[in-house]
């Protein structure tokens, strides 16, 4: 039984992410009016070199809403912008009744947009729903794109094989249904609303794995010229409560449903005081990245412990290699018997 190779060899070479040392780079004590928490932001780079996050931000009522906040090199110097960028409005939009949260962001170049896809918490739990923004000032709300319950989205920024394709993580409970769970799936639309097709990429493993039973997009699919690199969540549930952790896939670039590799340990985990312990102990949640694509350095900016928003860096190249070289691959098919799952 193979337990910690890869790990092992990971400590040699050191961790795949460190932490910013300025961490964590924005808590709600930064708001200009009292805020309950600030966590888990998209985040995009502009063309101007300015790093956008758009964070989760829960008032002192319990509901969230989406603020955008800026800083020239994405670490230090955080402004935040006045007004919220997008808020619930259960007048137009029912399904955002309870708040609005978790936002991811793509740029689209066909469409000459970013596409953002969050999740609004309706009467009957939550759902993905997209806006539209070409400069973080004005903002078109789409609508849902899924029913409850659902979350954990993000659309690939082109099409592929003429289609749009939607990564979400929609939940089925039905005892006789062999996808019972939390799992990654696919759907693919050719009007960006209407999603088809909707088959299942990755499932949550079982037991005793760090991913068991429960696991979600973390951020946008990342292209690069090995596949779309897919980082998720997986929560494995212990007396305790939950613990929150990262791990990472890569997708095939023009059949995304074919995974060419899968990481079997996490990659980055609850460690920090300010991970550890917040108004959801335990808990690291990325929704965003910004890649230099000169250096390679790759960002992920998470939500610590659902209370303030922090900043993992890694390199690219480093993780694709470390993830082709330890990863499970070939990577068993979600229709494989589930006795597949106990650890090798
Ligand atoms: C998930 C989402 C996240 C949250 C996480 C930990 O289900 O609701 O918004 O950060 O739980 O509480």
């Amino acid at each position: 039984m193979e337990i910690i190779t890869a790990r092992q060899e990971q400590f040699i070479n050191g961790e795949l992410f460190h932490r910013y040392s300025g961490n964590p780079i924005v808590t709600a004590d930064d708001w200009p009016y009292p805020v309950n928490s600030v966590f888990n932001p998209g985040a995009v780079k502009l063309p101007s070199g300015e790093t956008v996050l758009l964070a989760r931000v829960e008032s002192r009522r319990g509901v969230s809403f989406l603020n955008v906040i800026r800083s020239d090199d994405g670490l230090t110097g955080w402004h935040i912008d006045p007004n919220p960028a997008l808020v619930p409005e259960p007048d137009i939009f029912p399904e955002e009744m309870w708040g609005i949260e978790d936002p991811r962001i793509i740029y689209v170049p066909e469409l000459e947009q970013y596409a953002i896809t969050y999740t609004a918490f309706s009467t009957s739990g939550p759902l993905v729903s997209m806006a539209m923004t070409k400069d973080f000032v004005t903002f078109e709300k789409i609508g849902n794109i899924t029913l409850p319950h659902d979350k954990d989205a993000c659309i690939f920024p082109r099409r592929i094989g003429g289609n749009w394709l939607l990564v979400h993580r929609p939940e089925t409970a039905h005892a006789i249904d062999i996808y019972a769970g939390s799992h990654i799936w696919l759907s693919y639309s050719n009007n960006l609303k209407t999603w088809t097709s909707t088959t299942p990429l990755i499932k949550a493993r079982m037991g005793s794995w760090w991913d068991a039973n429960k696991i979600g997009l973390s951020t946008p699919p990342i292209e690069t010229k090995e596949g779309w690199l897919l980082f998720y969540h997986g929560v494995r549930n212990t007396a305790a409560g939950c613990i929150y952790r990262i791990g990472v896939a890569l997708l095939d670039l023009e059949n995304p449903k074919r995974i060419i590799s899968r990481s079997k340990e996490w990659i980055f985990g609850p460690k920090a005081s300010y991970e550890l312990v917040g108004d959801v102990n335990n808990v690291v949640f990325p929704c965003g990245y910004t890649l230099n694509e000169k250096t390679g350095e790759l960002r992920l900016y998470y939500g610590a412990a659902d209370t303030s928003i922090a900043v993992a860096i890694g390199n690219i190249s480093q993780i694709l290699d470390w993830l082709v070289k330890y990863g499970e691959r070939p990577v068993r098919r979600m229709t494989d018997n589930i006795k597949a799952d106990a650890p090798e």
